[in-house]
C-alpha cells in the first residue's frame, strides 16, 4: 500500500466502524422499499477513496485476470473495448449513508470475464486489486452476478479519473466499497482474503438491505 494514503481519513472511518456508527438495526428487505435502511438519497455523486487518485491513461492501462483459472489473460484498452458490450442501470449505496438511483453503466459483464478465463473448480472467491493499492474481496458467485460489470462509462460519459476511470468494477448489490475504482487485477482464489476496509472493521460482505456495514 502506498504511503501517501490519507491516514487520518482512514483512521476516522475505522473508528466509525468500531463504534458501529449509522447502524439502525434493520435485518430484512421490505418489498416496497427502494432506499435501504439508514441511507439518504443524493442526486450528485460524492467521491470517496484513500486520497490518491491514480492517473491511469488508456494507453498504459492493463487489466490482469489470473489466479485459479484455465486461461489467464491481460487486456490492454483496445482488447477490453473489443469484448461484448454490456450495459445496465442500478442504484448505488455507500456505507457512509448516501444512495444514488438509476446509474447507467456501460462496460463488460463480469459473467463474460468468468466464461473467458474458465475458473478452476477450486476457485471460490475473487480478490480485486486497484492502481492505488486498494483491494476488496467478494465470493465468485457474487462477482458473477447478472448486474456486475467492469464499467468504462457512467450516464453516457467516460468514468472520470476521480470516480475510478478509465475502468472500475460495479457490484450493485453490495455497498460501494466492494466496487473498486482504477481496477488493475482480478484474481481468482480458493480462500477468502479480506481487503483494505474488510481488515479495518468493515463487514466481509456488505448487503445494504441487511445493513452489513461493519463487523459487530
Ligand atoms: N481503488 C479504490 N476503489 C475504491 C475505493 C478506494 O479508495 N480505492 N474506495 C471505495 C469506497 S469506500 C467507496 S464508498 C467507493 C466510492 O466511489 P466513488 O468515489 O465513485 O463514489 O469506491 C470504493 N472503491
Ligand atoms: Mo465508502
Amino acid at each position: 500500500m502506498s504511503e501517501d494514503i490519507n491516514a487520518k481519513l482512514v483512521a476516522s472511518k475505522q473508528k466509525w466502524a468500531k463504534d458501529g456508527r449509522l447502524l439502525t438495526g434493520t435485518t430484512s428487505r421490505p418489498e416496497e422499499q427502494r432506499l435501504p435502511p439508514g441511507q439518504k438519497l443524493v442526486t450528485n455523486w460524492p467521491v470517496l477513496d484513500l486520497g490518491i487518485q491514480p492517473d491511469v491513461s488508456k494507453d498504459v492501462w492493463r487489466l490482469t485476470i489470473d489466479g485459479l483459472v484455465e486461461n489467464p489473460l491481460v487486456w490492454d484498452w483496445n482488447e477490453f473495448q473489443q469484448q461484448p458490450a454490456f450495459d445496465d442501470v442500478s442504484d448505488i449505496h455507500c456505507v457512509t449513508q448516501w444512495s444514488r438511483y438509476d446509474n447507467h453503466w456501460q462496460g463488460v459483464a463480469t459473467r463474460h470475464v468468468v466464461e473467458l478465463v474458465s475458473p478452476l473448480p477450486a476457485a471460490n472467491h475473487i480478490i480485486m486489486h486497484s492502481y492505488d493499492g486498494y483491494t476488496t474481496n467478494v465470493k465468485l458467485e457474487h462477482f458473477a452476478d447478472v448486474d456486475c460489470l467492469i464499467a468504462h462509462s457512467h450516464d453516457g460519459e467516460p468514468i472520470s479519473r476521480e470516480h475510478g476511470g478509465p475502468a472500475r468494477l460495479i457490484i450493485p448489490k453490495w455497498y460501494l466499497w466492494k466496487s473498486p475504482k482504477w481496477i488493475k487485477r482480478i484474481e481468482f482464489v480458493d480462500a477468502d482474503k479480506p481487503g483494505f476496509w474488510e481488515v479495518r472493521g468493515y463487514h466481509n460482505e456488505g448487503d445494504p438491505w441487511l445493513e452489513q456495514r461493519y463487523v459487530a
